[in-house]
This record gives C-alpha cells, structure tokens and sequence, in this order.
C-alpha cells in the first residue's frame, strides 16, 4: 500500500492556475473530504468535477478536479489533479488541508520514480521527462521526446539481444563443454558477433556525442585580425549592443559570449581579441586565448577585411581553421573588396547586409551534422554507462584473442550486460534513484 503524496505542480508565484497533484491509494477519499460538490469516490476515471474546497468550514476556492483512477494515470496509483485559481497563498492553504486530511508532501521527483516503480515509464523514460523540462531549443525538444517514446530503451534492447545470445552460447558451453570445441566456438561464431556490437557501440557513442553538442549548444567563436568587425558581428547576431565596437584596434580584450537560437539549435558565440603579432602583453594574452579558442570550438567564424588586402594574420587564420567547421566572412563590402575567397560570404555589418546569407548558411551547415536516424543517446548517465559498457566488451574480446578461458571472457561480458541494464534501471540501487529523482523539480 503506498502513502498519498501531494504536491503543486506548477510554477511557484502568481499565476491564473495552479495545479495541485495527488498520487496514492487515497488520493480520492483524501480530497473529497474537502470537496463539496459530487461524491468524487463515485467518480469514473478521467473525469473532471466542479465544485469547492473548503478546511473544515472555511471556503478556500471554486476548483476544477481531474480524477485518474489506477492504472490508467501518470504513476498507475489514484491520481487527483486540483485546478484552483493561481494565488500563493490561496495554492497553500489547499496543499495544506490536503496534508491535514492525510496526505504527505512528495519529494522532488516522487510522482516520476512512482511511475517508474510501478513499472509505467523505464529509467531512460523518467530521464527524458526531465531533459524535455530543461530543453532550451528545438533540437533538445525532438531529442528528448524521441528518448520519451522510447528510442533509448529500443536501442539498448537491440544490444542485449545480441550480447545475451552470446552469453548464452558459451553458458551451453561451459556446461556442456563436451558438445563443442570452446575454442573455436568462441573464435568463430561470438567473436565476430561481439566485434560487430563494439562497433555498434562505437557509432552511437561517436553520434552521441554530436547530440550532446546540439542539445547544449555549438560552441562557436568569432576571430580575425583586429578591427575587422568581429564584434559588430556578435552584436548584429544577437540583434543587442554586446560588445563595444570601435575604430580603435584592440578593443576587445577579452571574449563576450552570447547565445544564438537559430533553426533549432543554439550557437553559444564567443567574440574573441582580434589577432596580431603584438608588444602588448594583455592583448597578448587575448590573442593566444583566441587560438586556444579555435582548437575547442565546434564552428569557427572568421572574419576578413574586405576594404584592405589580405595579410599575413588572415593568412595564418585560414590555414589554422581549414579542417574546421567554418564560415569565412569577408566584412566592409560597403567599402568596396579588394580581394575575394570562393564560398566566402560577403557583408557589411554596418547596414546588416549578407545577414540572411550567413544566417542561411549557419543553419546549412549545422543541419548537415543533424541527426537524422535515432540511434544515439541523448543522456550523459547513458552515454557514461555505453562507454562502461563498450570497455567490458573491448576487454572480453581482448581474451578471447589472448585465448583467456572461457569464463573470463564471461565475466567481461557480465559485466557489460549490467552497464546496458542499469541505464534502462532494470538493475539500480535506491541510491542512484533517489539521487537522480531528485533532481526533478517538486510535482513532477
Ligand atoms: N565601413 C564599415 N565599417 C565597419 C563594418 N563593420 C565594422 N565596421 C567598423 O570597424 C570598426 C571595428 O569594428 P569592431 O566590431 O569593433 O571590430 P573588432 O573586430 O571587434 O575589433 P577588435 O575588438 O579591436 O579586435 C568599427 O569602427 C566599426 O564601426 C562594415 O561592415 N563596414
Ligand atoms: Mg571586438
């Protein structure tokens, strides 16, 4: 029998409504014990009831409640849903007499580890909820929703099928070892089945990764020589007077950052020093974090003086990003090119000219890295436990060519079968899942 939990499950402040959640056994009987209206416990499920609250005879609020009778709720126990008008004090008067009637505060996250006990949601599922909550843009959206409906837990199912029928293959043998020769068997038939699933593993890790950069954002800086216009660029991007911008070289000393949403994936933007051979030791240091910067960036932006010639910084500055994401910008058209670079875009950041150009080509080329199929994780737990889990099957696959005896290779391949389980939660400990529910927000 599990206890009732109440919390409010919208925002904290004022609001036109709030929601408060119940979830339990007497989730019901709780609420209807200050609910005048109809007889909730006479309720069909997915109903919705009018009527009024009160604490003992004091009115509180004209509500709206939602039943949702086990299974077919959030958690699969009794769930009530209470709209009442969006007041602070109004909202906590009512959770309160909830909580005087018999129900408890929940925890952070109890109404969705509930879920997941009553085996409505798997792990990856719950975590996804969360992910979708903290989404910043499109991409982390689908991403989320994709892992909600369950793309995770079917990948990770397709690697234990193949890994459990390896292990049941050299099981038979252990036990039965007379029917076959270990070795060859071994060698044969699992080998390659285990080199196909590390490179399996190998993909979706490697597509993983360029989740992680979509759904967090795509680190990009802005370099050049100084004067170029790079902080005029930074500013004309993020439509706002970011950075200072002046005819005096060396302006920006040291990065402004700012973040870009654009066709459904954020650019973190980091305006940087302008570089050049210089005597000036703060500008120095300006100017090496900026080709330190270069290195770490995912798409690298480089600016061009379109009015003067090129020279030997610009030089250097093409050579150092040419095997880099990049767009090269050649600035100042309005005062006529002196030189021109294939595929470079050209513009003035002064009119904003050749803005929609850049802004067509960033989505371009971010597009093109988009993940298309489905088959990588989007969760840094998950991604942890597939590189866990990838090591193990690396290792087994290490003695069976060093020819270990067969139930070292097993404990190997044990132990990546675990790792795969424990990030669908099939195998967790109350630790890990307190730890992880609570970092849900309170209702959830
Ligand atoms: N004519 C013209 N001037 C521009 C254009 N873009 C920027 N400028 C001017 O160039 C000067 C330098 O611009 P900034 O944006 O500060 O250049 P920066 O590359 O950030 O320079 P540092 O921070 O010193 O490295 C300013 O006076 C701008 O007004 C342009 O498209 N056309
Ligand atoms: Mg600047």
């Amino acid at each position: 029998m599990n206890d009732t939990i109440c919390a409010i499950a919208t925002p904290y402040g004022v609001g036109s409504i709030s929601i408060i959640r119940l979830s339990g056994d007497e989730s019901v009987e709780i609420v209807n014990k200050i609910f005048k209206g109809a007889n909730l416990t006479k309720k069909n499920t997915h109903t919705v009831s009018y009527g009024h609250i009160y604490d003992e005879d004091v009115l509180l609020d004209e509500v709206l409640v939602s039943i949702f009778l086990a299974p077919r709720s959030f958690t699969k126990e009794n769930v009530v849903e209470i709209g009442c008008h969006g007041g602070v004090y109004v909202t906590n008067r009512i959770l309160e007499t909830l909580c005087k009637n018999g129900a408890r505060l929940a925890n952070p996250g109890e109404f969705t580890k509930r879920a997941f006990l009553n085996g409505r949601i798997d792990l990856t599922q719950a975590e996804a909820i969360m992910d979708l909550i903290s989404a910043e843009n499109e991409t982390a959206l689908n991403m989320a929703n994709d892992a909600l409906n369950k793309s995770t837990k079917k990948l990770i199912d397709d690697l234990k099928e193949v890994l459990i029928e390896q292990i049941g293959k050299i099981e038979v043998n252990i036990d039965y070892p007379e029917y076959d020769d270990v070795e060859i068997m071994t060698n044969e038939i699992v080998k390659p089945k285990l080199l196909d699933m590390s490179s399996m593993m190998d993909k979706i890790l490697e597509k993983s990764k360029i989740s992680q950069v979509f759904s967090t954002g795509i680190k990009t800086c802005i370099v050049g020589r100084p004067n170029v216009g790079k902080s005029s660029l930074l500013n004309l991007l993020l439509n706002e007077e970011k950075a200072i911008v002046s005819n005096i070289a060396g302006t920006t000393r040291d990065i402004v950052e700012g973040k870009l949403n654009i066709g459904g994936v954020t650019l973190n933007l980091l305006d940087t020093a302008g570089i050049r051979n210089t005597d000036d030791y703060v500008e120095a240091i300006g100017v090496e974090k900026a080709k330190e910067l270069i290195k770490t960036s995912e798409l690298v932006i480089l600016v061009l003086d379109g009015s003067e010639k090129l020279n030997k910084v610009d030089l250097e500055l093409l050579s150092l990003t040419e095997n880099k994401m990049r767009i090269i910008i050649i600035n100042k058209e309005d005062k006529g090119l002196q030189f021109d670079i294939k595929d470079a875009i050209k513009m003035s950041t002064l009119s904003a000219k050749g803005l929609d150009i850049l802004e067509d080509e960033i989505i371009k080329l971010t597009k093109k890295e988009a993940l298309t199929d489905k088959r990588y994780l989007t969760n840094k737990r998950h991604i942890t436990l597939l590189n866990n889990a990838k090591k193990s099957l690396d290792e087994a696959i290490k003695s069976i060519e060093i020819s270990m005896p067969i139930d070292v290779v097993e404990i190997d391949l044990k132990a990546c079968w675990n790792y795969l389980l424990e990030i669908t939660g099939e195998v967790s400990s109350e630790k890990i899942l307190d730890e992880l529910f609570s970092r849900f927000c309170l209702g959830k």
